[in-house]
């Protein structure tokens, strides 16, 4: 009698991902990793969408025409990104509505960054710096991933993000090279963004609960920790080259380790912001819920011209 060979679906699952294959959207893969996915990805998404709020803010007061059109391709681009995963998102299952729904009624979070305000023009080159420095150290190693869709939104979002971070550096240069108000204002928006940047990473690894799971999954390829390390030492570099000083006092090259020690971070401060109580969750997430009220009109008007197609359609 031939012998019929049964392979488990989690078997070849498991098979892919030491292989290095993409994990599609039509594959098996068990429940917790497309839940997982789920979670990172839709909170990417709705970070990329708040983030363009402090940003947004500047658009009108950028100091030139020329300014003011990189923000707001830079805005634009924000937007672009959070359409390209919550489309990702979407292939696991999940209704984009039941993500804004998600976001809206603070079941799902977004980046701790964006719950800071933006106080002068100079916040605009530290983000750019920072905080698009931190989203790129994070992303790149996200084109990556195992789950095909992320990983392929990735490659785009990530050479996007790569420029945000040039002209976040050019910004804060020519305030570097600028009158002593204009270095100094530059200094104070390093001052306040540096702390929240190293945030960005997530909690230290012996208190990330998703982490390990995750890394074996291979959606992370490196631990909060790991990454948040290569970013102190690339900036610390560049901090230099700017002119600027990081607001550590501790600070310092570690020769033994071959990486710069950096002093302790305040997570009493992150778990306030992540829990709701940020200077600027509540605005934040009461111009999103604006938005989507402000929108219904143009989710009805597009419902019943698609109807209309659909007819029309049906009668040709
Ligand atoms: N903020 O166990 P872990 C950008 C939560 S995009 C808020 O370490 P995980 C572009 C975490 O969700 C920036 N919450 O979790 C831009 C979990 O909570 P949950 C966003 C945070 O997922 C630039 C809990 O803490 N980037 O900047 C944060 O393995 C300029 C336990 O944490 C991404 O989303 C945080 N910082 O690792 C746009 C990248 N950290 O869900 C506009 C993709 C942790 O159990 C302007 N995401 N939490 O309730 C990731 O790489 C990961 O999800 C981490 C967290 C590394 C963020």
């Amino acid at each position: 009698m031939e012998t019929v060979e049964i392979t488990c679906p989690d078997q070849v699952f498991l098979d892919k991902l030491d292989r290095e294959l993409k994990i599609e959207p039509k594959d098996w893969m068990p429940e917790p990793y497309r839940q997982t996915l789920i979670r990172q990805i839709s909170q990417h998404a709705h970070s990329e969408i708040v983030g363009m709020l402090p940003e947004g803010n500047w658009i009108t007061r950028a100091p030139s025409l020329k300014r003011k059109a990189i923000l707001l391709a830079k805005v634009q681009d924000e937007a672009g990104h959070g359409l390209y995963l919550y489309a990702a998102a979407e292939t696991l299952g999940i209704s984009r509505e039941k993500m804004y729904q998600q976001l809206h009624n603070g079941k799902a979070k977004y980046s701790s960054i964006f719950n800071y305000p933006t106080l002068s023009w100079a916040d605009i080159g530290a983000i750019g710096w920072l905080v698009d420095g931190a989203a790129i150290m994070n992303q790149v190693p996200l084109c990556r991933n195992s789950y095909g869709p992320y990983a392929r939104a990735m490659v785009r979002i990530c050479k996007e993000e790569s420029f945000h971070q040039r002209q976040g550096f050019e910004i804060l240069l020519t305030l570097s090279r600028g009158t002593p108000q204009q270095r100094a204002m530059a200094q104070d928006a390093v001052n306040r963004w540096w702390w929240p940047s190293m945030m960005m990473f997530g909690p230290p690894d012996a208190s990330s609960p998703h982490t390990q799971q995750s890394m074996r999954w291979k959606i992370k390829r490196f631990t909060n920790d790991e990454l948040r390390q290569k970013f102190v030492d690339i900036c610390a570099e560049q901090a230099t080259i700017l002119g600027f000083s990081l607001p550590d006092p501790l600070l310092k090259w570690n020769a033994t380790t071959g990486h710069f020690d950096f002093g302790p971070i305040n997570w009493d401060e992150f778990n306030q912001v992540i829990n709701g109580n940020g200077p600027c969750n509540k605005e934040r997430l009461d111009a999103r819920r604006k938005a989507w009220d402000d929108g219904e009109w143009v989710r009805e008007a597009a419902e019943a011209h698609a109807a209309k197609q659909k007819t029309k359609a049906a009668a040709a």
